[in-house]
């Protein structure tokens, strides 16, 4: 990050204005050197970085994680250009091999300002460099999780070579994320242990080789008894170990059918599935940990308030899932068919609310939006709409601040904590979670 400390040296910053994020957060160490801030709305803390400049007119940077918290910078970015403000958007990527995957917050920004910065950086982190500076700037700097930088390839393959790649497995495992439910079923037919996303929840399905917990999932990973992993719908699965197939996993071959969009930097993408035509193969039981005595022994923990807002939904109702830590808890206590939505194009935890506004205005059933605390905060302005829909029941967990943080072991701050309370809202239900409770569900969880 040398490079990068050289250049904030020569732009020297009034102050950097921190949002919360997972991508940026190795950028700290390094800002650290400057007076930092730390907020959870990349809009608005954006334009008080102009209302800052105005005062002090030196430059402010705003640093950012990957995804649609880049482009909620675009109006305080346009408002720098017209008005000679000093703004400087330093905004954390993924590496560039996943552009076009869908791979989960990669989306293309390297050019998102183009028309109102005057001078920008977009690349590796490494190498940094702006050879004379001007302002507005953007600072799009890639940072990659491994340090191999292997290549991007997405090659289609038809179905002589799907099959013959099924039949030379011996363990393949299919993740349904969308989808033909009847590829699904005929994969499980043929012998594939199959992971589906709580989103699609699927009744009518046999239980062969069916996964329910992404932690089986990435032991057998971590345990080689994966090796073919069959991707089936268009929505990259949000789970942990599609990251990890990117990363660790990089050797297992990733087949992606229904979908040109594998979610990780390489695949093969099946052309067209011929049903009946792979010869069955043995699967087996696989046992997996218990969840119900943890849910009973935690009763405060985030997985169990989840797991009874659950219950207390009827099946006729329609289920909207925030992003960050409710679609997790969800996929991992959803026992019923409710119909799920969710915003899992770029997993902003902007516009949600409004999202589900929108389902709710074009929908006659009663819509349950389960949201976190940060997110509800950054839609806020539409709990004092006039056209709050009826139907809409906001399940707000409020536990403080952006708990993934704490879950991926991310610095401190990144958290953001407050203090405020919902409560009092009409159409807000509050669920306060012990944190305390859901750290040691997850300790005896992870140790089962
Ligand atoms: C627009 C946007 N900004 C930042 C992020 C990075 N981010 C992912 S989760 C998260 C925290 C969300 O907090 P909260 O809604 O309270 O959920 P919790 O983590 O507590 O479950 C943040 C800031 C993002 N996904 N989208
Ligand atoms: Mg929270």
């Amino acid at each position: 990050m040398k490079r990068l400390f050289d250049l904030l040296e020569q732009i020297n910053p009034y102050k950097i204005l921190i949002c919360a994020g997972n991508r940026n957060a190795p950028l700290l160490d390094t800002l650290k050197h400057w007076d930092c801030e730390y907020h959870w709305d990349e809009r608005s803390a954006a334009f008080m970085a102009i209302g800052m400049m105005k005062v002090v007119k030196r430059p402010v940077v705003i640093c950012t994680t990957s995804g649609t918290a880049v482009a909620e910078c675009l109006p305080a970015m346009i408002e720098a250009f017209y008005s000679d403000e000093k703004l400087v958007v330093l905004s954390a990527d993924r590496p560039s091999r996943l552009r076009n995957s869908r791979a989960p917050q990669a989306i293309d920004q390297t050019q998102i300002f183009s028309s109102f910065n005057t001078c920008s950086y977009s690349g590796p982190v490494e190498n940094v460099s702006i050879p004379q500076i001007s302002f507005p700037m953007h600072l799009n700097v890639e940072i990659d999780d491994i340090e191999t930088n292997y290549e991007c390839v997405h090659e289609k393959i038809d179905f002589e070579e799907f099959k013959s790649l099924f039949e030379k497995s011996l363990a393949p495992m299919t993740v349904h994320s969308g989808g033909d439910v009847n590829i699904l079923r005929d994969l499980q037919k043929s012998g594939s242990r199959i992971f589906i996303e709580a989103s699609d929840n699927i009744t009518q399905l046999s239980n062969v080789g069916h996964i329910r917990y992404e932690k089986t999932l990435i032991n057998l990973l971590n345990e080689d008894k994966v090796d073919l992993i069959i991707k089936l719908g268009n929505t990259t699965p949000s789970t942990k170990a599609w990251r990890l197939l990117d990363t660790k996993f990089g050797h297992i071959p990733v087949v992606s059918i229904g979908s040109d969009f594998s979610g990780v930097g390489r695949a093969l993408v099946l052309k067209n599935y011929d049903f009946n035509q792979l010869d069955h193969k043995e699967s087996y039981e696989i046992e997996e940990a218990s969840l119900d005595p943890l849910l009973a022994k935690y009763p405060k923990s985030e997985p169990a308030i989840i797991n009874n807002i659950q219950n207390k939904i009827s099946s006729d109702e329609i289920v909207f899932l925030g992003n960050s830590m409710p679609i997790r808890y969800w996929q991992l206590v959803s026992r019923f068919n409710h119909k799920i939505y969710y915003n899992r194009g770029a997993n902003g935890i902007d516009g949600l609310l409004a999202t589900a506004m929108g389902v709710a205005k074009e929908s006659s059933k009663v819509v349950n939006l389960i949201i976190g605390d940060l997110s509800l905060l950054y839609d806020s302005n539409n709990l004092w709409s006039e056209k709050f829909p009826e139907n809409l029941k906001v399940h707000c967990i409020n536990n403080g601040g952006g708990q993934i943080f704490k879950r991926v072991k991310a610095p401190s701050e990144l958290i953001t904590p407050h203090r405020f309370r919902f409560e009092n809202l009409p159409f807000v239900t509050e669920y306060i979670p012990d944190n305390n409770q859901t750290e040691k569900f997850w300790d005896d969880w992870n140790s089962l």
